[in-house]
């Protein structure tokens, strides 16, 4: 879930009644949250009602808070969480005076109660997007995805590179159109083909593209797979450390070959004769990667925020060495943070980061997002950063791709 509120919840007491069928257990209890979104506390007694029959539980909570909101105004939130007793998840329902959060007064909401210490905990968000695959099946107009080579140079050296570029319905008859451009990069020992037709993963990029674009649910956008490899298809010796160093470098590959290069052959809002060429098109352009992809992407976005306006880091935290030392989540937060701060960007870019609980990296990214969003004088808000967690997401490009399902409809808003 793209979790919006965590709720502790205090016990004040409970009253039971039974009539030999039904027994009815009724909950008093005050709660408070201190988060992202919002911040307050109970504004009288809320109660929990658990209905038991011989084979059934139902527990419905009903309470109202009042607080702040993200952008500052106050705010009250009415939530009334049902659920059945065994399953995992709850189904809660909120009104909300809350401009800022009016989304939450028709969104598709989840919620999950965990006990913490002797208090519970409540969590309630969004849904990612469930996958439609009667409506996918379906679909009729198809993009089709080629190999673009370009030259680059790296460390005085001359290199031939690669990119397979998706390109949708509709870019050789409308001659007319421009399009934005998401680059998507690779995880450690991957290649440039992995997002669009892995064969690890039961959801090719290339049919939710279709599907979101020919549905209407997505813009019309190029795609391109790209790599920090020189050769993806002749990786070197030593995978994991190469990865670590061209992850970091692959900025300047970026702005100096890929784009003036790929965004001219192709028709995107990149105009070569413009000054700051790669610049003045950056809300046109977007950068998100899976695993040491989501390490690349992070460091885009420390390195050259000015070339890309909308970050997808899925899948992978941000690594800052000292001394050969990896640092923590904390410093890794604060070291990004700095350098958004010594740009003139830090209204103008937004980050879409998804992982899974089942995912290596489900935990060190939760710590990076976390420790961005505690940060003082933090540039990370829910103006320009949604989280989700996908309970069980894996490791992989099927989960990775149903988080693009999710978020390529979010993309240049
Ligand atoms: C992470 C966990 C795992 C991460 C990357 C990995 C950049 C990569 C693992 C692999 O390629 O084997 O948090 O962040």
């Amino acid at each position: 879930m793209i979790e919006i509120l965590k709720i502790i919840v205090t016990i004040l007491g409970a009253a039971m009644i039974s009539n030999g069928e039904t027994t009815v257990n009724q909950i008093n209890f005050d709660c408070e949250t201190n988060g992202t979104y919002f911040t307050g506390e109970s504004v009288q007694t809320g109660a929990d009602t658990q209905y038991y029959t011989a084979n059934r539980g139902t527990l419905s909570a009903r309470y109202m808070l009042k607080g702040q909101d993200y952008a500052g105004d106050s705010c009250r939130i009415f939530i009334e969480n049902n659920a059945v007793m065994g399953e995992p998840f709850t189904n809660p329902k909120i009104v909300t005076d809350s401009k800022a959060l009016a989304f939450l007064n028709n969104a598709d909401l989840v919620g999950k109660i965990e006990s913490e210490g002797n208090k519970l905990a409540i969590h309630i968000g969004q849904r990612l997007t469930q996958i439609d695959r009667e409506a996918m099946a379906k679909t009729k107009q198809h993009g089709r995805v080629e190999e673009y080579k370009y030259a680059a140079r790296r460390n005085g050296r001359k290199l031939t590179k690669r990119a397979m570029v998706y390109l949708p319905a509709g870019y050789d008859t409308e001659t007319d159109a421009r399009y934005n451009v998401l680059y998507l990069m690779h995880g450690g020992g991957d290649n440039t083909t992995c997002f669009f037709s892995d064969p690890r993963s039961p959801l090719p990029l290339t049919e939710v593209l279709d599907y979101l674009i020919a549905s209407g649910k997505m813009q019309p956008m190029i795609v391109v797979g790209a790599t920090y490899y020189d050769d993806d298809q002749n990786i070197g010796e030593n995978k994991m450390e190469d990865a670590i160093a061209v992850t970091r470098e692959f900025n300047k590959e970026l702005r100096n070959y890929l784009i003036p290069s790929l965004e001219t052959h192709y028709r995107t809002h990149f105009n070569k004769r413009a000054k700051q060429a790669v610049t003045a098109s950056r809300e046109h352009r977007a950068f998100g990667g899976f695993s040491m992809g989501s390490l690349c992407t992070w460091y885009q976005m420390a390195y050259d925020l000015a070339a890309v306006s909308e970050y997808l880091p899925l899948s992978g935290d941000l690594w800052i060495y000292e001394n050969g030392e990896k640092q923590s989540s904390e410093v890794a937060a604060k070291w990004l943070n700095d350098r958004i701060l010594a740009t003139n960007l830090q209204d103008s870019f937004k980050v879409f980061a998804y992982t899974g609980t089942e995912d290596i990296a489900g935990g060190p990214e939760t710590n990076l997002i976390n420790a961005l969003r505690s940060l003082d004088g933090g540039v990370f808000s829910p103006r320009n950063l949604e989280f989700g967690v996908k309970e069980g997401g894996k490791h992989y490009y099927g989960d990775i791709n149903e988080y693009l399902y999710h978020a390529l409809p979010l993309l240049f808003k």
